[in-house]
């Protein structure tokens, strides 16, 4: 059984095994949490990143999957970076935004991760609305099987916390 939990706060401050990033393709960085994820974390998250695109994601990392890195100076074991779908361009379609959950939940059994902090992925600069995000967020972890136990929604904001809480009753 996995256990949801849900905290306010910032996921880079997080002690969890792993981490997960809303990247982009490129995984190169950007803002958001991935902003914060590689500026706490320092450059050792860039450089596996880095050798990443080049061993196997030069044409970069496809929109709902996931790949691990190091966690660097985070206090994780283990980054997973996944690329949620940008709402526009993806017409909304969930099943990409569902995948992003499934797919890093899957690294996280790879890794033997058994404690794992997700934001709300696509919320911010991909635009995807909290309410809708919060509930394909919550309905894809309950119906996936995994060996986490516990599965850590860290919303930035009241509001976002609220949404997710609302969510979970
Ligand atoms: N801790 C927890 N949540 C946060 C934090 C934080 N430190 N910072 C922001 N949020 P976003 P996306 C919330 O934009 O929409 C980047 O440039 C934020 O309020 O980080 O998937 C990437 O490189 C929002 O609710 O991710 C991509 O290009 C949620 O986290 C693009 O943004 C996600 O916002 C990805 O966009």
């Amino acid at each position: 059984m996995t256990m949801i939990t849900l905290v306010r706060g910032d996921i880079t401050e997080q002690h969890v095994d792993a981490v997960v990033n809303a990247a982009n393709s490129s995984l190169l960085g950007g803002g958001g949490v991935d902003g914060a994820i590689h500026r706490k974390g320092g450059p050792e998250i860039l450089s596996a990143c880095r050798d990443l695109r080049a061993s196997h994601y030069g044409k970069g990392l496809p929109t709902g999957k996931a790949v691990a890195t190091t966690a660097g100076n985070l206090p994780a074991r283990w980054v997973i970076h996944t690329v949620g779908p940008v709402f526009q361009v993806s017409g909304g379609d969930e099943l990409l935004l569902a995948s992003c959950y499934r797919e890093s939940l899957r690294v996280a059994d790879e890794l033997g991760a058994r404690t794992v902090a997700f934001p709300a992925i696509s919320t911010g600069v991909y635009r995807w609305p909290m309410e809708d995000a919060a509930r394909i967020a919550v309905e894809t972890v309950r119906g996936t099987e995994t060996r986490v136990e516990e599965v850590r929604f860290v919303l930035f904001d009241e509001r976002a916390y609220e949404v997710f809480a609302d969510q979970l009753r």
